[in-house]
């Protein structure tokens, strides 16, 4: 046995603390060359392929519903960089500790990362119409990631039993058995330690290399990538054609002049988004085309030169999210112009016994919708523009479907590039094999948003307003309560049609100090009121009143 006396206690405590940092540092420095090596790669076959956005879009399709739900509920918009912080976060971890374990075994330390890789390539090539290339990302990754791992293992072992007497082949600390010590470790003295720190510091030079390679690697990577498949300019060369019977403007008798109520038309910029893409899809329009086929007479190949040709109509309309709570933010009124869809497939030559209607988008999601209810007369659209502008990217451009009446995941395609004629007999689309509702008709619903929830206003007459919804129905009527007492026909803007929210105003005269509860209900024009059984989103849309608390003072 060696004697180690020389080192006091707290001091080896120290360095056995600093070894096991720079050996977990070693871990995420693989890391980090893996993920960078893995975005640069992607710059060829994608950004979606890069391996941890291919994990994020796989987890995505594989999440229950109940947990998704509960991430839009709980995370809203922010649910992907939730998503992406929470992978990053389970990869350092794994990665610190197959740093740690890797030292003693290189090889199980190397492994990990070839699990990793694995598991990139599993969920690269899992994604809708993958192709073999889309793994080369991960399988990149998964190389550089073993290798790194392997090599600062190697360096930080041999630089360990340079500086120390006391290695732990079996983790008995600060004691060197006595085959160790023949064969490796010359006695040295702590005063000698110095004379090694070369070895310490090439350590430590090696993992911060590795490091600024991995981040040189996968910021530059994103950076190309994303200047690489830039559709800014492409969709700003796009000139939005005027449509052939111009609508007017919304007139302003559709929304009451009450601060804090939401505007008629929804900007885009705050338009709500949602969807499963991690990365947006980047479609140039020039390379872009539209399919229609399954049960028709003459299938059609649409190029976006073609669609533009088409005459383009307008529609105002309130698109709203199945997943959205009561009272909840996922709704929006917008103008879309685009080409008549009833009218491309009265073209294309509907079949008899077709009764789904199955949009695809270029990232594999899939919407179907009610075919005889897109071809009752309602206008619906492939729309091309929003609001005077050309789709956002994060709202499909350059093409998707809009058809009235239905929650987005039954009617609204973003990304659109095929159409599908068929029945609902023989194709569940995404959120349908999921459990959700294969119609998805928008259910009555009504907010308060004139005052604020909690908000505190003095006694006296108090504003409430607020809009209601009962998509391509149309709402009647919309009546408010406070405290339980009964129910007060609110006073309803101009109606724009029954495509159209309906924004309403009620005083509420004589407010005494106090915390109050208010609610309110609508009807539809079937004359249906709005229920007051709390349903979840899943699997059919909320149902509920709405209800707020003020406090009057
Ligand atoms: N390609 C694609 N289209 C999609 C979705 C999606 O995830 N992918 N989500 C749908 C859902 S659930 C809704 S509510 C609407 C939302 O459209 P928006 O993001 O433009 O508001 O898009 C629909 N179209
Ligand atoms: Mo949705």
């Amino acid at each position: 046995m060696v004697n180690v006396s020389n080192e006091t206690p707290s001091r080896s405590v120290r360095d056995r603390i600093l070894r096991s940092a720079a050996a977990a540092a070693t871990g995420l420095a693989a890391a980090a060359a893996a993920v960078g090596v893995g975005e640069s790669v992607a710059v060829f076959t994608g950004a979606d392929t890069a391996p941890v956005y291919a994990v994020g879009s796989a987890a995505i399709d594989l999440t229950p519903t109940p947990l998704k739900e509960y991430a839009i509920r709980t995370f809203g918009t922010n649910d992907k960089p939730v998503l992406l912080s929470g992978i990053y976060l389970t990869m350092a971890l794994l990665a610190a500790l197959a740093g740690m374990l890797a030292p003693r075994k290189p090889l199980a330390g190397a492994a990990v990362f070839a699990v990793f890789g694995g598991v990139g390539i599993r969920a690269a090539l899992s994604r809708p119409g993958a192709a073999a290339l889309d793994a080369l990302p991960a399988v990149a990754a998964g190389t550089v990631g073993f290798t790194a791992m392997l090599l600062l293992a190697l360096l930080l072992r041999r630089s360990v039993r340079a500086t120390l007497p006391t290695t732990e082949p079996d983790g008995h600390p600060e004691q060197l058995t006595a085959s160790t010590a023949a064969g490796d470790q010359p006695e040295q003295p702590a005063r000698d330690r110095s004379s090694h720190r070369p070895s310490r510091r090439s350590v430590l030079a090696a993992t911060g290399g590795t490091v600024a390679f991995g981040a040189l690697a996968g910021f530059g990577g994103r950076a190309v990538s994303d200047r690489r498949h830039d559709i800014g300019a492409a969709r700003a060369s796009v000139r939005v054609p005027s449509p052939a019977e111009p609508l007017p403007p919304p007139p302003a008798a559709l929304h009451p002049a009450v601060p804090g109520l939401s505007p008629f038309t929804t900007p885009n910029a705050d338009f709500y988004r949602v969807d499963t893409a991690l990365t947006l899809p980047r479609i140039d329009p020039r390379q872009w085309s539209l399919r229609i086929h399954g049960m028709v007479d003459h299938p059609l190949l649409l190029t976006f030169d073609d669609l533009l040709r088409l005459p383009l109509e307008e529609l105002d309309h309130t698109l709203s999210c199945v997943s959205n709570e009561v009272g909840g933010p996922y709704v929006g009124t917008t103008r879309w112009l685009g080409a008549s869809l009833p009218a491309l497939l009265r073209r294309a030559g509907v079949r008899p016994g077709a009764d789904q209607l199955v949009g695809r988008s270029q990232d594999g999601m899939t919407i179907g919708t009610p075919l005889e209810s897109v071809l009752d007369g309602r206008r619906a659209l492939l729309a091309v523009a929003m609001n005077g502008e050309a789709l956002p990217v994060a709202h499909g451009f350059p093409c998707r479907t809009v058809v009235p009446g239905f929650y987005g995941y039954t009617s609204a395609t973003k990304w659109l590039v095929d159409l599908d004629v068929t029945t609902f007999a023989s194709y569940d689309p995404y959120w349908v094999r999921r459990g959700w509702d294969r119609r998805g008709e928008v259910r009555t619903a009504s907010r308060i948003e004139v005052p604020a929830p909690f908000a505190r206003v003095p006694a006296g007459d108090v504003t409430l307003a607020g809009t209601a919804w009962a998509t391509h129905r149309g709402i009647a009527a919309v009546e408010v309560r406070v405290d339980g007492s009964p129910w007060q026909v609110a006073q309803l803007a101009a109606d724009g049609g029954p495509d159209l929210w309906r924004q309403w105003t009620h005083t509420w005269s004589s407010a005494k100090p106090g915390t109050h509860r208010i609610e309110v209900r609508a009807t539809d024009i079937s004359g249906a009121v709005q229920t007051e059984a709390r349903a979840a989103p899943f699997p059919a849309g909320a149902t509920g009143w709405h209800s707020t608390v003020v406090t009057v003072t």
